[in-house]
């Protein structure tokens, strides 16, 4: 950012939140020249884990701190790990006399970067994680729709990373998140989140980017005291140390204030990704300031990876079975054509049928002068009324629209019924379609409904929860439906013309039998 500008709310997408300057303060982290192992940079906070300030490790040798032999040891783990980047579990250390620490190192843009986090004392009952993976992938590979998947996914995952509650955030097209799997602590009193949404600035494009490249995320507790580094640039390069894959990274304080404002001391953070598109993430949050040991961390990054490529699995087989389903109704309406001397009559006897072809609330049929209402929709006068205006005002093969009332006034007052219609014209003429009407739902979304919201939070957990500022952005939000998605559009088209053929051969049929 230009000198002198800071982040607030209205630019926080700016925050260069890979290069903090700090660390969170449940470790320690080193920069190392990689080729001379001189200690160029170290978090302020050695005289707490090491008994040495950290500036007098500065200048120094990562032999001194590590002993020649744990150091030889570091050098053959890293020849072998040729990757960049990559964080790599080196082993557990002794340094200068203290820890023992969980030593994780990677390489990138010149430095070897060195975190040390204290080992936690082994706890009584500890997890055999063979055990509980296999049973979580086993129950993975069971669930037949994203929905059902991503609850195995929380369960699991909680079951594993013992946080107090865990959600799964879908990200929709314009990144805005939808909560679509819950599980939490049941005795704890608290309320649910499912299903709410939250706008794509609740978690910034940046820190999108980021879980593509570190694809889990600790924080141990929101309410900790920053361990800055020095010098703060590195003194070589002159540049703040990019941070982008170690797990110590400082967090944004957007974040721990969001978390704060909603009662919550520590989360992790799993991403599920598409490819190279980040697709949702697993959301845990604790009640208490939580850190996890590093296997725990590990074996919840392998879920995590597992369910990326299950997920992909899981979407497949619901637009397939989607497809399914709207052939079968394509067919069985194609048959009753060519069976019922009726047009109306046919189109509305099919089971599966016009009301199940695509999602939707209601569906009508207006065919040979008589109207069939399926499900929730409009008045017979209204759909009629409508079916006119839209054979006046609408050529061509599909009319489709999320936000009806802003083209046809009269639908005013049908939001909560027709926000969203697709028509499919038998005949323009006589003013025949099939319709199919969904209601307005929430799409875009402003957290807290006020950008010009204080950044001094309020009482702990009260008034910026996720809940009120959801509530407050539902009163003002309003006008779409969801959206009629592309394969929707594409098989209506395709029954549409199936329909117009048949159609025309029945019509043809007909008049060689009049002549
Ligand atoms: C990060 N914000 C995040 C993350 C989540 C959320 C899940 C990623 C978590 C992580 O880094 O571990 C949002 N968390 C939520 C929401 C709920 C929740 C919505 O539990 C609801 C239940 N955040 C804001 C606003 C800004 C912002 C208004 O809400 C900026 C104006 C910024 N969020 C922000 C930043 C990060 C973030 C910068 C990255 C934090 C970091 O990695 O340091």
């Amino acid at each position: 950012l230009p000198p002198g500008q800071k982040i607030d709310l209205s630019n926080c997408d700016r925050e260069p939140i890979h290069i903090p300057g700090h660390i969170q303060a449940h470790g320690l982290l080193l920069a190392v020249d990689r080729s001379s192992h001189v200690i160029l940079q170290a978090s302020n906070n050695a005289l707490e884990y090491l008994g040495v300030p950290s500036d007098l490790l500065l200048g120094k040798s990562l032999a001194t701190l590590l002993g020649t032999e744990q150091l030889s040891l570091l050098q053959s783990v890293l020849r072998s790990e040729p990757q960049e980047d990559n964080p790599v579990y080196l082993f557990t250390a002794l340094v200068l006399g203290s820890g023992p620490f969980h030593v994780i190192g990677h390489l990138h843009d010149g430095l070897l970067i060195l975190e040390f986090e204290p080992k936690l004392p082994d706890t009584p009952r500890h997890p055999d994680f063979y055990e509980l993976l296999k049973r979580s992938l086993a129950r993975f590979q069971a669930a037949q729709t994203v929905r059902e998947f991503c609850q195995m996914v929380t369960e699991e995952i909680r079951r594993v990373s013992g946080y107090d509650r865990v959600m799964v955030y879908q990200f929709q097209e314009d990144w805005s998140g939808h909560v679509i799997a819950e599980d939490m602590a049941q005795d704890m009193g608290l309320e649910s989140y499912l299903d709410l949404h939250y706008p794509a600035s609740d978690i910034p494009s940046q820190a999108r980017a980021l879980f593509l490249l570190n694809t889990v995320r600790m924080l141990a507790d929101a309410q900790y005291k920053p361990a800055w580094m020095i010098p703060e640039r590195n003194p070589i390069t002159a540049k703040p140390l990019d941070m982008s894959y170690t797990f110590l990274r400082g967090a944004s304080q957007m974040y721990t204030e969001y978390l704060i404002n909603m009662g919550v001391r520590a989360s992790l953070t799993l991403a599920i990704s598409q490819g190279d598109k980040l697709w949702g993430l697993v959301a845990c949050h604790h009640y208490s300031p939580r850190k996890i040991p590093y296997d725990v961390r590990t074996a919840c990054e392998v879920l995590a990876r597992v369910i990326s490529l299950q997920v992909a699995d899981k979407v497949r087989n619901e637009e397939s079975n989607y497809r399914v389903r709207m052939d079968e109704v394509h067919q069985c309406l194609l048959q009753a054509v060519g069976r019922d001397g009726h047009l109306g009559t046919a189109l509305i006897e099919c089971q599966p049928g016009v009301r199940e072809f695509v999602e939707c609330e209601g569906a009508a049929v207006l065919a040979e002068g008589e109207c069939h209402l399926l499900g929730q929709t409009p008045s017979e006068a209204q759909v009629r009324a409508l079916a006119a205006w839209l054979s006046r005002t609408h050529e061509g093969e599909l009319f489709v629209t999320d936000r009806l009332p802003e083209l046809y006034p009269p639908a005013a007052d049908l939001k909560a019924i027709a926000c969203g219609v697709m028509a499919l014209p038998i005949s323009r003429a006589q003013a025949e379609y099939i319709l199919w009407f969904r209601p307005e739902v929430i799409q875009t979304v402003k957290w807290a409904g006020d950008p010009r919201k204080p950044v001094e939070v309020g009482p702990l957990g009260d008034r910026l929860t996720p809940r009120k500022s959801f509530a407050l952005w539902k009163e003002t939000v309003e006008g779409h439906s969801l959206p009629w998605r592309k394969g929707e559009q594409e098989g209506t088209l395709r029954l549409r013309t199936a329909l117009t053929d048949a159609l025309y051969h029945r019509s043809e049929a007909l008049s060689r039998l009049n002549q």
